[in-house]
């Protein structure tokens, strides 16, 4: 018989646990109208201001900008080193970014973080990615999802983003775009980031034995060894590697350091991929540098460090690099070195099934209402962050005996899987208990 309701808290032990900060997260629904977007300020906006497209809202989207900006001021309480900005992107119908019809069509979307601009991206809807897309939404011409992950230095309690682009012809009928899934999160307290892979750094032991790669894992000089580069790795070349038994985690940070070589143009980019889903993609023109140090004659852009972060939970994983150019490798080609990975697990993680197999939900702060977020079957693990434990009343009001879960268990059994599942308003009887269901 149950008894009273179970109520469960998170409490911290101790001050040597790092803590990830959710500073923003907006457009996360599947659905939301104009009010969502009622604290940024608009500017270029016409109509509905969001549009449904694929089934979703977004932000913005055809016949509702082009360009135009989006601008939002956030403050912490505490001080900032960095922020990550994390959001899907959508460019919509006809972007022409680049050297087509004899002119330079200049249109770009563009991240800026107080006033300084930190990304910037170009779509072509007339070749590859794009191309290949289908259409979302609009006109019946494909339209790109992509995915926008940047880490930014920032200091101070409080930091200005603003998205916008500068398209072509500035008519929102025929090329427009949109945001969705809004994150800005930071790092709070001390790091306990795990680092399970560090590899490509050092020129003497440089190991690629760990990729896969449509170009053999081929090694160029600029003027440090890269995987890839020159004549190696150009319009269609891929590069994979593996990640496999990592610890229990909610977040896989990635870092690379690319090298954009030779004569890459505003409609070519580098796409990177976890899992088949696009985490980031990313350009650097020629004529941003003024220094030849690799490949052919053009400029390169070179030792551009970035930082992906992505929430992930499954024990293994796969990155890809695509390059999204379309000229041969002796033209423009793509590489990279020092990577690292390192996962972070700050918040405690339930799993639908025994050894973090299954579908795993990560909640910090209050204990989530599991059928909002569709969790119906019983949790057969946790993971408890070190550091951290979990408590559990069997009566209300944080009231009556207490049950503690200090430790990961990823094979719920007795009194504890019974506990933690009605802890979380998931009924357990005890025919399905003695069988562990
Ligand atoms: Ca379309
Ligand atoms: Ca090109
Ligand atoms: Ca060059």
């Amino acid at each position: 018989m149950q008894k009273g309701y179970i109520f469960i808290a998170l409490i911290l032990l101790g001050f040597a646990s790092a803590n990830f900060y959710e500073i923003d997260k907006e457009f996360t629904l599947s659905t939301f109208d104009s009010r969502a977007v009622s604290s940024w300020n608009l500017v270029g906006f016409q109509n509905s201001v969001t549009n449904v497209c694929g089934g979703v809202s977004v932000v913005g989207g055809p016949n509702v900008v082009a360009t135009g900006s989006m601008t939002k001021t956030f403050n912490t309480d505490f001080d900032l080193t960095s922020i990550n900005i994390l959001f899907d992107l959508y460019l919509f119908d006809q972007w022409l970014s680049g050297w087509e019809g004899g002119r330079d069509q200049q249109s770009y979307f563009k991240v800026l973080v107080n006033g300084k601009q930190v990304h910037q991206l170009g779509s072509d809807y007339t070749r590859q990615l794009h191309k290949d897309a289908s259409n979302i939404c609009g006109q019946t011409t494909p339209d790109r999802q992509t995915h926008v992950s940047i880490q930014v230095p920032v200091t101070g309690r409080n930091f200005t983003v603003s998205l916008q682009a500068n398209i072509a012809g500035n008519n929102p009928s025929l090329a427009s775009w949109g945001i969705r899934g809004f994150y800005i999160l930071t790092s709070y307290g001390a790091n306990n980031a795990k680092t399970v892979v560090s590899e490509l750094s050092n020129d003497s032991q440089f190991d690629v034995s760990n990729w896969t790669s449509s170009f053999k894992n081929a090694v160029s000089s600029c003027p440090n060894k890269i995987l890839g580069g020159y004549k190696n790795a150009g319009s269609g070349a891929w590069a994979t590697r593996k990640l496999t038994n990592l610890p229990p985690h909610s977040f896989l940070t990635i870092s690379i350091n690319a090298f954009f070589v030779d004569s890459i143009d505003t409609n070519d980019s580098i796409v990177f991929y976890v899992d088949g889903k696009i985490v980031h993609e990313e350009t650097r023109q020629y004529f941003l540098s003024s220094q030849n140090i690799c490949g052919a004659g053009w400029a390169d852009n070179v030792n551009n460090k970035f930082v992906f972060q992505v929430p992930h939970f499954t024990s293994t994983a796969e990155f890809k690099v695509y390059v999204n150019t379309d000229q041969g490798s002796d033209d423009e080609s793509f590489g990279f070195r020092d990577f690292s990975v390192s996962v972070d697990s700050p918040c405690p993680i339930i799993y639908e099934e025994a050894n973090q197999q299954g579908r795993a939900f990560s909640f910090c702060g209050d204990i989530p209402n599991l059928k909002l977020v569709g969790w119906t079957k019983p949790i057969k693990g946790i993971y408890v962050p070190e550091g951290y434990a979990i408590k559990v009343y069997v009566d209300s009001q944080f009231k009556g005996k207490r049950f503690k879960v200090s430790k990961s268990n990823f094979n719920l059994t007795g009194q504890e899987y019974k506990l933690i599942n009605r802890a979380f308003n998931i009924d357990v009887n005890e025919t399905k208990l003695r069988r562990n269901e």
